[in-house]
């Protein structure tokens, strides 16, 4: 139906992204033109010998010339000259619309501020228990225009904001949007509004939405009668977590499921987490049994709240994959302990509100080791309990001094790695590399 045919296309973005789109369009007889502002984005060599590409810029004269434009995650589709380009009328759409125009399979869509890939990942590993071929695929990494040509049962979509937001006809068998708060402000104009809207418009042409009443979303769940809603995260929703004296249950209706102490998940949120993956599966029609003993085995993906090593009675926990505040909120409640915290904090805080975290400085016994683009000002935020190094490496070489049996060593940095790291996984790595030369 889409016929790309004598359009000129061009993509903005060599990445993952980027590459992904040109193949796509190649199988469809189409030559993309493609710019990156990087001079020399680290994808350069992928780029096939017949595509004409532009570094350096945004070249103005090809994104007026373009039909349709395609635009990487990473980029604000908010720069003026793609404001001006949409005013002409130039159509702006992301990988995830290309996908969703051809799409021919079931669509699960999982959003939210944390614990996409978390969920995404339960799902994954229960669907395939269950029998079904899946794959998951978006902001975890894998480019989703690389899946189009499998034959699944179900598409797994892990969805970033930045993918939504030049999305518009995606239609969902399954959508959740997790949780939001606040993130990537930095991008958005009008702020955490409009980061908002980008991610509930999963809802928009969704069949089932798995609802999380505590966002307040009711607005969403009044406006169509025509959909199936889902909901978790009260105790009057169709899913719960009951929390009773120690004792935490997933259940359905009031009708228990399991039992969180025969699992291996560790925080709130993670059985919040668990709860998602369960409503999702139960809508997909996963026998119970495969549901329950896929998460009894599930442990934290590398990055997330991952305990390294207890050496000298000092836990080390990596949890790289904290990128916002909210994240180092939860990590730090998630802490059952008497010693000292020892938190590792900064990065690209991408103006977020770090003073939410201020309380939590107060009630724990913490020393905050601040560092990065930011780590100055979060510093301030809690002066008396807080250091500032320039990178991880230095603040690291002070905890090493000062940590005692019984502390915890949290790196939760609550920003984006960007700044000193190639990535959140690079940051992770090298907190893990110290980490484990002290115990050798
Ligand atoms: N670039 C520009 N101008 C800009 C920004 C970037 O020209 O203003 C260029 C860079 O020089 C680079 C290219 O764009 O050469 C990279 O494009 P990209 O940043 O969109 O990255 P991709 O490699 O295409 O990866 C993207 C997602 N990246 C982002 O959203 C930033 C990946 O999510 C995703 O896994 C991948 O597509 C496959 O779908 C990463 C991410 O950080 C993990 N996501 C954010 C998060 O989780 O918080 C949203
Ligand atoms: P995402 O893919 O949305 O970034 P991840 O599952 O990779 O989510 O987890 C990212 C960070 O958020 C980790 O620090 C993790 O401990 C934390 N996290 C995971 N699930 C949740 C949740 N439901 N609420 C808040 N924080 C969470």
């Amino acid at each position: 139906k889409y016929n790309y045919f004598g359009k000129k296309i061009l993509i903005l973005g060599i990445g993952l992204t980027g590459i992904s789109c040109i193949h796509f369009f190649l199988k469809k007889g189409v030559i993309p033109k493609i710019i990156d502002e990087s001079k020399n984005p680290v994808f350069l060599k992928k780029i096939p010998k017949n595509i004409p590409f532009f570094l350096g810029n945004l070249n103005n004269k090809w994104i007026l010339e373009a039909d349709i434009i395609v635009i990487s995650p990473g980029i604000s589709s908010f720069k003026p000259i793609l404001i001006h380009a949409r005013s002409l009328g130039i159509e702006i759409i992301s990988d995830i619309e290309l996908f969703s125009r051809e799409a021919i399979f079931p669509i699960i869509s999982i959003t939210g501020t944390n614990g996409k890939s978390t969920v995404a990942t339960m799902v994954e590993k229960i669907a395939k228990k269950s029998g079904y071929k899946v794959c998951l695929g978006g902001n975890i990494g894998v480019p989703i225009l690389n899946m189009l040509n499998q034959k699944v049962d179900f598409y797994i979509l892990e969805l970033s904001s930045f993918q939504l937001e030049n999305t518009f006809t995606l239609k969902s068998k399954i959508a959740v949007v997790l949780n939001i708060s606040e993130d990537h402000i930095n991008r958005y104009p009008e702020g955490f509004k409009q980061y908002k809207k980008i991610k509930l418009s999963l809802y928009q042409r969704a069949e089932i939405c798995i609802v999380n009443v505590k966002n307040k979303l009711h607005d969403v769940i009044q406006t169509n009668k025509s959909k199936k809603y889902i909901t978790f995260g009260t105790q009057n929703s169709d899913y719960q977590v009951h929390y009773n004296h120690k004792n935490v249950i997933l259940s359905r209706k009031n009708k228990k499921i399991l039992d969180i102490s025969q699992t291996l998940l560790w925080g709130a949120h993670n059985h919040q987490n668990a709860l998602v993956a369960l409503a999702i599966s139960d809508s997909i029609k996963c026998p119970r049994h495969c549901i329950i003993t896929t998460l009894q085995k599930f442990s934290s993906l590398p990055h997330r709240l991952q305990i390294i090593h207890r050496k000298k009675g000092i836990d080390w926990i990596n949890d790289s994959k904290s990128t916002n505040v909210n994240s180092t909120k939860v990590a730090l409640n998630s802490l059952n302990t008497s010693g000292t915290i020892r938190l590792l904090l900064g990065g690209d805080s991408k103006s977020a509100n770090f003073n939410i975290l201020k309380d939590d400085f107060e009630k724990f016994k913490i020393k905050i080791y601040c560092f990065g683009k930011d780590g100055k000002n979060i510093s301030q935020i809690c002066k008396k309990k807080s250091i500032y190094f320039d990178t991880l490496q230095q603040a690291m070489k002070l905890i090493i001094k000062e940590a005692i049996s019984g502390d915890t060593v949290l790196l939760s940095p609550g920003c984006s790695s960007l700044d000193q790291f190639s990535s959140f996984e690079e940051r992770g790595n090298i907190f893990m590399k110290i980490t484990k030369d002290i115990a050798s």
